[in-house]
């Protein structure tokens, strides 16, 4: 019988439509996306099954899943015996402490003896244990920004991406312990067969992850400037260059990762290029 990876995403919640976007992305379409418990995909081995993202990383260990996409941070907290086996580079996040805005912060001493609120209490224990310092913990299974408004605890730890929670409940960030971002898991003892297709899959989303990362630039420059512009695009290669009609003038490709795009855009413009067109990139093989 054809094996196929059972792959376990989060039902509804806020990986769950990126993480069919990675697989429609990796090229392979799901016929019924109702999230029921299970979809099958049309043209991949592959079966996936929506569930809570805490039950996943149990679910990956025990092989009812091969695969599992998720929160790093609930990976670390349910401590299960699973391999990470890529970043995913999508649902950044950070796990912080917080305390009530108008309280002095003295630095991490400050916890001494005080009770947080959190639904990562062992990832928040194996902190403060590092540190040597006791703190009681409160373990809530939501809303955790409440809890100092209501006299529960004195600080809270949990997820923050842009910080506007906080600020809303008259929080005030005071210690980020950890960054985290979803991720892809992987049971620990795939057969032969398995972690062929695991390999495929990984090959296409690492040709997804370089190409959303980068930008394909053309632009036009006089000849004079070409040397220039060859020390300012870091390119895969070296950029390719073609001559333009008209005398003395050149078109030039390359290749630009996304977050120094800027920075180069501004160097070509002083060294004379024009024409600068940016275009997406779909997929990149290296
Ligand atoms: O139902 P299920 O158990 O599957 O879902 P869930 O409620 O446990 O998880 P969900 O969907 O809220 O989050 C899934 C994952 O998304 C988390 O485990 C993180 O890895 C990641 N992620 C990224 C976040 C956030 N960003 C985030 N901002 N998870 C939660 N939040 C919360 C945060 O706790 C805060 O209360 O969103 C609120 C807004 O954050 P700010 O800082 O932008 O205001
Ligand atoms: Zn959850």
């Amino acid at each position: 019988m054809e094996e196929k990876l059972k792959i376990a995403i989060q039902k509804s919640g806020r990986l769950s439509e990126k993480s069919l976007e990675l697989l429609k992305e990796c090229g392979i379409k799901i016929s019924n996306t109702d999230r029921k418990l299970k979809a099958e995909a049309r043209n991949f081995p592959m079966e996936i099954l929506f569930l809570r993202d805490d039950d996943i990383p149990q679910y990956v260990e025990q092989g009812v899943a091969d695969l599992g996409i998720l929160g790093e941070n609930e990976v670390w907290e349910k401590d299960k015996d699973v391999d990470i086996v890529e970043q995913l580079g999508f649902g950044n996040c950070r796990l912080s402490l917080a305390i009530p805005k108008e309280e002095e912060y003295t630095g991490i001493s400050y916890f001494q003896g005080k009770k947080i609120a959190t639904s990562y209490p062992k990832i928040l224990l194996k902190y403060f244990a590092e540190k040597g310092i006791d703190v009681k913990i409160e373990e809530i299974g939501g809303s955790v920004e409440i809890a100092t408004g209501i006299g529960l605890a004195d600080g809270i730890f949990d997820i923050v991406s842009t910080g506007s929670t906080l600020i809303m409940n008259g929080l005030k960030e005071v210690d980020a312990i950890v960054k985290s971002e979803a991720v892809l898991i992987a049971n620990k003892s795939l057969n032969d067969e398995k972690k062929a297709l695991l390999e495929k899959l990984l090959f296409r989303i690492r040709a997804y992850k370089k190409g959303s990362g980068s930008k394909y630039i053309v632009m036009n420059a006089p000849n004079e400037s070409i040397p220039e512009i060859c020390r300012i695009l870091p390119g895969m290669k070296s950029p390719s260059i073609l001559p333009l009609a008209e005398e003395g003038w050149s078109s030039i490709h390359s290749v630009v990762q996304e977050d120094e795009f800027w920075d180069v855009i501004d160097a070509l413009k002083d060294v004379k290029a024009q024409g600068i067109l940016v275009m997406n990139i779909e997929k990149m093989i290296l």
